[in-house]
């Protein structure tokens, strides 16, 4: 896409369709900061396309933040669904006292328009939500992201302003999941936190930050193995971990992006036309990092199930 920045690419395949979901990036003045103030964005467009590296279609308006009634500002990554005849679209924003939380939002088409429930999610937190159905017809949402995702500020689920990003030794804060209500608009189950650990079985420590969980999750499986693969952040890389639940424990396995053009790398991985897609974003047509693009290239399977990684080029 040239004619808008988009960023955060969840892609999915509805009626043999890819619908693209990203985040719609613009500059709106806002200083750049270490809480990423700077991502200040207002809407969505869903960008659908036949094939890849076929005609890409951006399909409009299909959320605006002024529709939102608990929004207050900051819309970020999204994720949707498909259950119940409904398309489900999920995001994260700020509510009225600078507060992340998840909310929902419905409608009969998959671009949209969709129309957002009054309230977020109950008991949603955070940032980055990603929306799994598992092959039992189960759905899960994991989320967060640390720093400007303020998942350090939530412990057992309660929110707590005081509390800082990690120091180097302690552990590094997780990612969190919870199962979906059958009506897609709730959590059936308290939030968990989500296990990440490296291949000694131990958990990682916040100086660990070329491995650690940051924020971006996204969950697919391959051959039987659940995959939860997400971005390192301060490190920018995208990397996977596997389990064999989809409340893990997830052992880390490597990278699949290394670093891209621009401080944010964010992605989703999806299978298509007999061929497994990574969609992710950089900066190359702005050269500014709160204004992106979204780009897609064919990610390759070892016979181990083991991912080859990719270095981008442009
Ligand atoms: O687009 C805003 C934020 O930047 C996302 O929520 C993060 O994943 C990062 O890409």
């Amino acid at each position: 896409m040239t004619n808008i920045y988009t960023a955060d690419p969840s892609a999915h395949v509805f009626n043999g369709r890819i619908y693209i979901y990203p985040s719609h990036d613009t500059a709106t003045g806002i200083p750049e900061d270490d809480l990423g103030s700077h991502f200040d964005m207002r809407d969505y467009h869903i960008l659908s396309m036949d094939s890849v590296g076929g005609k890409v279609t951006d399909n409009g308006v299909a959320l605006d933040i002024r529709n939102i009634p608990w929004a207050g500002r900051q819309l970020w990554a999204p994720d949707a669904a498909f259950a119940n005849n409904t398309y489900y679209l999920y995001f994260p924003v700020k509510d009225k006292k600078d507060i992340f939380h998840i909310g929902v939002a419905t409608s009969q088409k998959p671009e949209g328009p969709f129309v957002a429930e009054k309230d977020p999610i109950t008991g949603s937190y955070s940032i980055d939500p990603c929306v799994f159905k598992d092959d039992d017809g189960k759905y899960y949402m994991y989320f967060g992201g640390i720093w400007g995702g303020q998942l350090q500020k939530w412990n057992n689920n309660r929110y707590d302003s005081t509390k800082g990003n990690r120091k180097p030794d302690e552990p590094a804060i997780l990612p969190r999941v919870a199962r979906l209500s059958p009506d897609m608009k709730h959590f059936a189950e308290a939030v968990k936190e989500v296990q990440v650990v490296g291949g000694d079985n131990k958990p990682y420590s916040e100086k660990d930050n070329d491995r650690r969980f940051f924020e971006g999750s996204w969950m697919f499986k391959y051959q039987g193995k659940y995959y939860f693969t997400y971005s390192t952040g301060d490190t920018h890389r995208l990397v996977y971990a596997t389990g064999s639940s989809p409340y893990g424990p997830f052992t880390y396995q490597g990278v699949i992006l290394n670093p891209v053009e621009g401080w944010t790398t964010h992605h989703s991985i999806i299978s298509f036309g007999g061929k497994w897609w990574l969609f992710y974003h950089d900066t190359q047509l702005s050269g500014k990092t709160f204004l992106r693009n979204v780009k897609v290239t064919e990610l390759h399977f070892n016979p181990d199930g083991s991912i080859q990684t990719i270095t981008a080029q442009h």
